[in-house]
Protein backbone atom coordinates (compact mmCIF):
# COMPACT_ATOMS: atom_id res chain seq x y z
CA UNK A 1 0.00 0.00 0.00
CA UNK A 2 1.20 3.39 -0.90
CA UNK A 3 2.00 6.00 1.85
CA UNK A 4 2.15 9.63 1.35
CA UNK A 5 2.48 12.53 3.31
CA UNK A 6 0.44 15.74 2.23
CA UNK A 7 3.11 18.54 3.41
CA UNK A 8 2.69 22.29 3.68
CA UNK A 9 5.61 25.04 3.87
CA UNK A 10 4.02 27.90 5.21
CA UNK A 11 6.51 31.26 4.30
CA UNK A 12 6.39 34.21 6.89
CA UNK A 13 7.35 37.43 5.56
CA UNK A 14 8.76 39.76 7.94
CA UNK A 15 7.84 40.21 11.70
CA UNK A 16 8.05 43.80 12.97
CA UNK A 17 10.34 43.68 16.18
CA UNK A 18 7.20 45.57 17.96
CA UNK A 19 4.47 42.89 17.00
CA UNK A 20 3.07 40.91 19.72
CA UNK A 21 3.02 37.06 19.81
CA UNK A 22 -1.02 37.03 20.01
CA UNK A 23 -0.40 38.91 16.18
CA UNK A 24 2.03 36.61 15.01
CA UNK A 25 0.24 33.10 15.60
CA UNK A 26 -3.38 34.98 14.20
CA UNK A 27 -1.19 34.76 11.18
CA UNK A 28 -0.14 30.95 11.46
CA UNK A 29 -3.19 29.86 11.91
CA UNK A 30 -4.57 31.67 8.65
CA UNK A 31 -2.00 29.86 7.04
CA UNK A 32 -3.10 26.68 8.63
CA UNK A 33 -7.19 27.22 8.09
CA UNK A 34 -5.90 27.43 4.27
CA UNK A 35 -3.49 24.28 4.66
CA UNK A 36 -6.47 22.56 6.07
CA UNK A 37 -8.59 23.17 2.99
CA UNK A 38 -5.90 21.66 0.60
CA UNK A 39 -6.12 18.73 3.16
CA UNK A 40 -2.81 18.76 4.32
CA UNK A 41 -1.49 16.43 6.95
CA UNK A 42 1.56 18.70 8.36
CA UNK A 43 2.27 22.31 7.87
CA UNK A 44 5.43 23.54 8.19
CA UNK A 45 6.40 26.94 10.04
CA UNK A 46 10.19 28.69 9.85
CA UNK A 47 12.74 29.29 12.58
CA UNK A 48 11.74 31.49 15.53
CA UNK A 49 8.58 31.92 14.06
CA UNK A 50 6.99 34.01 16.85
CA UNK A 51 9.06 36.84 17.09
CA UNK A 52 11.24 39.06 15.12
CA UNK A 53 14.66 37.14 14.17
CA UNK A 54 16.29 39.28 17.10
CA UNK A 55 19.51 37.77 17.29
CA UNK A 56 20.39 40.66 14.50
CA UNK A 57 20.60 43.41 17.96
CA UNK A 58 22.78 42.94 20.71
CA UNK A 59 20.61 43.24 24.12
CA UNK A 60 22.13 43.16 27.20
CA UNK A 61 19.72 43.12 29.62
CA UNK A 62 18.60 39.54 31.05
CA UNK A 63 15.29 40.15 31.25
CA UNK A 64 14.84 41.91 27.89
CA UNK A 65 16.99 38.98 26.48
CA UNK A 66 14.31 36.23 28.31
CA UNK A 67 11.83 38.15 26.61
CA UNK A 68 12.08 37.11 23.22
CA UNK A 69 12.19 33.55 24.77
CA UNK A 70 9.43 30.77 25.37
CA UNK A 71 9.65 29.43 28.91
CA UNK A 72 6.31 26.98 27.91
CA UNK A 73 5.10 25.06 24.76
CA UNK A 74 2.09 25.76 24.74
CA UNK A 75 1.64 28.71 26.19
CA UNK A 76 -1.05 31.28 26.63
CA UNK A 77 -0.03 33.30 23.36
CA UNK A 78 0.69 29.69 21.53
CA UNK A 79 -2.37 28.23 22.65
CA UNK A 80 -4.37 29.04 20.24
CA UNK A 81 -2.16 27.68 17.72
CA UNK A 82 -2.48 24.54 19.46
CA UNK A 83 -6.18 24.18 19.78
CA UNK A 84 -6.65 25.34 15.71
CA UNK A 85 -4.70 22.52 14.95
CA UNK A 86 -6.55 20.01 16.84
CA UNK A 87 -10.17 21.43 15.75
CA UNK A 88 -8.83 21.10 11.92
CA UNK A 89 -6.62 17.39 12.06
CA UNK A 90 -3.57 19.31 10.98
CA UNK A 91 0.01 18.32 12.81
CA UNK A 92 2.16 21.27 12.56
CA UNK A 93 6.04 21.86 13.00
CA UNK A 94 6.58 25.51 14.66
CA UNK A 95 10.49 26.58 15.24
CA UNK A 96 11.09 28.74 18.76
CA UNK A 97 13.47 30.63 21.37
CA UNK A 98 13.06 28.22 24.45
CA UNK A 99 13.78 28.68 27.71
CA UNK A 100 14.57 25.69 29.53
CA UNK A 101 15.33 25.18 33.03
CA UNK A 102 18.05 21.71 33.57
CA UNK A 103 18.92 20.85 37.09
CA UNK A 104 18.27 24.29 38.26
CA UNK A 105 20.55 26.10 35.58
CA UNK A 106 18.85 27.84 32.78
CA UNK A 107 19.46 27.37 29.37
CA UNK A 108 18.74 28.98 25.82
CA UNK A 109 18.04 26.91 22.94
CA UNK A 110 17.17 27.78 19.28
CA UNK A 111 14.24 24.93 19.46
CA UNK A 112 11.48 23.34 17.28
CA UNK A 113 8.69 20.92 17.63
CA UNK A 114 6.53 18.68 15.82
CA UNK A 115 2.58 18.47 16.89
CA UNK A 116 0.76 15.74 16.00
CA UNK A 117 -3.33 15.97 14.21
CA UNK A 118 -4.12 15.47 17.89
CA UNK A 119 -2.22 19.08 19.56
CA UNK A 120 0.13 16.99 21.24
CA UNK A 121 4.21 17.52 21.06
CA UNK A 122 5.70 14.55 19.33
CA UNK A 123 8.97 15.52 18.97
CA UNK A 124 11.81 18.72 19.69
CA UNK A 125 15.01 19.45 18.19
CA UNK A 126 17.44 21.86 19.01
CA UNK A 127 19.52 23.50 16.78
CA UNK A 128 23.18 22.41 16.81
CA UNK A 129 25.18 24.47 14.10
CA UNK A 130 24.84 28.15 15.86
CA UNK A 131 26.09 30.62 13.12
CA UNK A 132 27.24 33.97 13.49
CA UNK A 133 29.33 35.69 16.70
CA UNK A 134 28.84 36.30 20.08
CA UNK A 135 30.69 40.44 19.83
CA UNK A 136 29.65 43.18 18.16
CA UNK A 137 31.30 43.02 14.70
CA UNK A 138 32.19 46.15 13.03
CA UNK A 139 29.80 45.71 9.46
CA UNK A 140 26.21 46.77 8.90
CA UNK A 141 24.56 44.14 9.83
CA UNK A 142 25.01 41.28 13.26
CA UNK A 143 23.94 37.71 13.27
CA UNK A 144 24.39 37.72 17.22
CA UNK A 145 22.93 33.40 17.02
CA UNK A 146 26.16 33.04 19.42
CA UNK A 147 25.30 35.45 22.16
CA UNK A 148 22.10 34.04 22.29
CA UNK A 149 21.98 30.01 21.59
CA UNK A 150 23.60 27.34 23.56
CA UNK A 151 24.10 24.31 21.42
CA UNK A 152 21.25 21.61 21.13
CA UNK A 153 21.80 18.59 23.35
CA UNK A 154 19.48 16.58 22.09
CA UNK A 155 21.12 14.93 18.77
CA UNK A 156 18.94 14.84 15.30
CA UNK A 157 16.58 12.35 16.43
CA UNK A 158 13.67 10.85 14.44
CA UNK A 159 10.28 10.53 15.24
CA UNK A 160 7.26 8.99 13.82
CA UNK A 161 4.73 10.94 12.80
CA UNK A 162 2.17 11.40 10.32
CA UNK A 163 2.88 7.71 9.07
CA UNK A 164 6.47 8.99 8.57
CA UNK A 165 10.03 9.06 10.00
CA UNK A 166 10.56 12.51 10.58
CA UNK A 167 13.04 14.86 11.81
CA UNK A 168 14.16 18.08 11.91
CA UNK A 169 17.25 20.36 11.36
CA UNK A 170 17.15 24.52 11.48
CA UNK A 171 18.51 27.33 9.06
CA UNK A 172 22.46 26.65 9.39
CA UNK A 173 21.91 22.87 10.21
CA UNK A 174 20.78 22.30 6.39
CA UNK A 175 24.44 23.25 5.32
CA UNK A 176 26.13 20.70 6.94
CA UNK A 177 26.44 17.22 5.44
CA UNK A 178 26.08 15.47 9.02
CA UNK A 179 22.66 17.00 9.79
CA UNK A 180 21.01 14.94 7.10
CA UNK A 181 23.58 11.62 7.62
CA UNK A 182 22.63 11.48 10.92
CA UNK A 183 18.93 11.65 10.16
CA UNK A 184 19.40 9.51 7.19
CA UNK A 185 21.46 6.19 9.43
CA UNK A 186 18.00 6.65 11.29
CA UNK A 187 16.07 5.97 8.14
CA UNK A 188 15.00 9.68 8.23
CA UNK A 189 12.17 9.97 5.11
CA UNK A 190 11.06 13.71 5.97
CA UNK A 191 12.96 16.63 7.62
CA UNK A 192 11.08 20.01 8.84
CA UNK A 193 13.72 22.74 8.29
CA UNK A 194 12.74 26.50 9.05
CA UNK A 195 15.41 29.34 8.77
CA UNK A 196 16.32 33.11 8.72
CA UNK A 197 19.04 33.73 5.99
CA UNK A 198 19.94 37.11 5.66
CA UNK A 199 21.76 38.96 2.88
CA UNK A 200 23.79 42.32 3.62
CA UNK A 201 24.97 42.15 6.78
CA UNK A 202 28.68 42.56 5.42
CA UNK A 203 29.93 39.21 4.27
CA UNK A 204 31.30 39.97 0.65
CA UNK A 205 29.18 40.52 -2.52
CA UNK A 206 29.92 37.36 -4.13
CA UNK A 207 29.27 35.12 -1.44
CA UNK A 208 25.87 36.86 -1.01
CA UNK A 209 24.77 37.06 -4.70
CA UNK A 210 25.18 32.71 -4.07
CA UNK A 211 23.05 32.75 -0.94
CA UNK A 212 19.94 30.96 -3.21
CA UNK A 213 22.12 28.77 -4.82
CA UNK A 214 23.45 27.78 -1.87
CA UNK A 215 20.28 27.38 0.03
CA UNK A 216 18.88 25.35 -2.75
CA UNK A 217 22.20 23.34 -2.99
CA UNK A 218 22.07 22.30 0.47
CA UNK A 219 18.33 21.03 0.49
CA UNK A 220 18.93 19.03 -2.37
CA UNK A 221 22.05 17.34 -1.96
CA UNK A 222 20.55 16.61 1.42
CA UNK A 223 17.35 15.00 0.70
CA UNK A 224 18.98 12.93 -2.83
CA UNK A 225 22.31 11.76 -0.39
CA UNK A 226 19.61 10.31 2.51
CA UNK A 227 16.88 9.53 -0.02
CA UNK A 228 14.18 11.87 2.38
CA UNK A 229 11.64 14.26 1.33
CA UNK A 230 12.59 18.05 2.92
CA UNK A 231 10.03 21.05 3.72
CA UNK A 232 12.46 24.31 3.49
CA UNK A 233 11.02 26.98 5.17
CA UNK A 234 11.88 30.95 5.66
CA UNK A 235 10.97 33.90 7.38
CA UNK A 236 11.57 36.33 4.18
CA UNK A 237 11.27 39.40 3.30
CA UNK A 238 12.72 42.86 4.90
CA UNK A 239 12.35 42.78 8.44
CA UNK A 240 13.25 45.74 10.35
CA UNK A 241 15.50 47.15 7.44
CA UNK A 242 17.26 43.80 7.12
CA UNK A 243 16.45 41.55 3.69
CA UNK A 244 16.31 37.66 4.46
CA UNK A 245 15.59 34.68 1.40
CA UNK A 246 12.55 32.98 0.64
CA UNK A 247 12.99 30.23 -1.29
CA UNK A 248 10.96 28.08 0.52
CA UNK A 249 11.00 24.55 -1.20
CA UNK A 250 9.25 21.18 -0.75
CA UNK A 251 12.57 19.12 -2.08
CA UNK A 252 12.22 15.13 -3.80
CA UNK A 253 14.38 12.23 -2.35
CA UNK A 254 15.71 12.21 -6.12
CA UNK A 255 17.02 15.71 -5.09
CA UNK A 256 14.56 17.69 -7.28
CA UNK A 257 12.38 20.68 -6.13
CA UNK A 258 8.94 20.01 -6.40
CA UNK A 259 7.64 23.65 -4.86
CA UNK A 260 8.93 26.66 -4.40
CA UNK A 261 7.60 30.02 -3.09
CA UNK A 262 7.61 33.13 -5.12
CA UNK A 263 6.83 36.22 -2.74
CA UNK A 264 9.05 36.69 -0.16
CA UNK A 265 5.82 37.47 2.15
CA UNK A 266 3.20 34.58 3.78
CA UNK A 267 2.90 32.16 1.01
CA UNK A 268 1.83 28.46 1.48
CA UNK A 269 2.88 25.79 -0.99
CA UNK A 270 1.64 22.23 -0.89
CA UNK A 271 2.62 18.92 -1.67
CA UNK A 272 1.62 15.39 -1.37
CA UNK A 273 4.47 13.44 -0.28
CA UNK A 274 5.06 9.90 -1.94
CA UNK A 275 7.23 7.94 0.70
CA UNK A 276 7.74 5.27 -2.05
CA UNK A 277 10.18 7.40 -3.65
CA UNK A 278 12.31 7.44 -0.40
CA UNK A 279 12.12 3.74 -0.35
CA UNK A 280 13.24 3.45 -4.22
CA UNK A 281 16.31 5.94 -3.45
CA UNK A 282 17.19 3.70 0.18
CA UNK A 283 16.43 0.24 -1.74
CA UNK A 284 18.90 1.17 -4.43
CA UNK A 285 21.68 3.65 -4.74
CA UNK A 286 21.72 4.43 -1.49
CA UNK A 287 20.82 1.43 0.42
CA UNK A 288 23.35 2.12 3.15
CA UNK A 289 23.81 -1.38 4.59
CA UNK A 290 24.66 -2.61 1.10
CA UNK A 291 26.93 0.50 -0.12
CA UNK A 292 28.05 2.45 2.66
CA UNK A 293 31.24 1.34 3.34
CA UNK A 294 32.33 3.98 6.85
CA UNK A 295 35.02 1.32 7.88
CA UNK A 296 37.17 2.24 5.11
CA UNK A 297 36.57 6.51 5.28
CA UNK A 298 39.84 6.65 7.71
CA UNK A 299 40.76 7.91 10.55
CA UNK A 300 38.56 11.40 9.10
CA UNK A 301 37.85 12.60 12.97
CA UNK A 302 41.29 13.42 13.63
CA UNK A 303 42.00 15.13 10.76
CA UNK A 304 39.36 17.55 10.31
CA UNK A 305 40.77 19.06 13.67
CA UNK A 306 41.65 21.93 11.56
CA UNK A 307 40.83 25.35 12.30
CA UNK A 308 39.69 28.91 14.06
CA UNK A 309 37.14 28.35 16.39
CA UNK A 310 36.21 31.93 16.72
CA UNK A 311 35.66 34.42 13.52
N1 LIG B 1 19.54 31.55 11.14
C1 LIG B 1 20.62 31.01 10.56
O1 LIG B 1 21.09 29.96 10.98
N2 LIG B 1 21.19 31.67 9.53
C2 LIG B 1 22.37 31.23 8.85
C3 LIG B 1 23.17 32.38 8.32
C4 LIG B 1 23.74 33.24 9.39
C5 LIG B 1 24.33 31.91 7.47
C6 LIG B 1 22.04 30.31 7.69
O2 LIG B 1 22.69 29.27 7.59
O3 LIG B 1 21.18 30.64 6.87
Amino acid sequence: MSRSVKVAAAQLGPIGRSKSREAVVRRLIELMREAADWGVDVIVYPELALTTFFPRWAIEDEEEIDSWFEAEMPNAATQPLFEEAKRLGIGFHLGYAELAWQDGVKHRFNTAIIVDKAGGIVGKFRKIHIPGHNEVLDRPGQHLEKKYFEVGDLGFPVYQAFGATCGMAICNDRRWPETWRVMGLQGVEMVFCGYNTPVGLGDPYDLDALTLFHNQLSFQAGCYQNATWAVGVAKAGCEEGFNMIGQSMIVAPSGEVVAMCNTIEDELIVHKCDLGRSAEYKRDIFNFAYHRRPEHYGLIVERTGAGSPEK
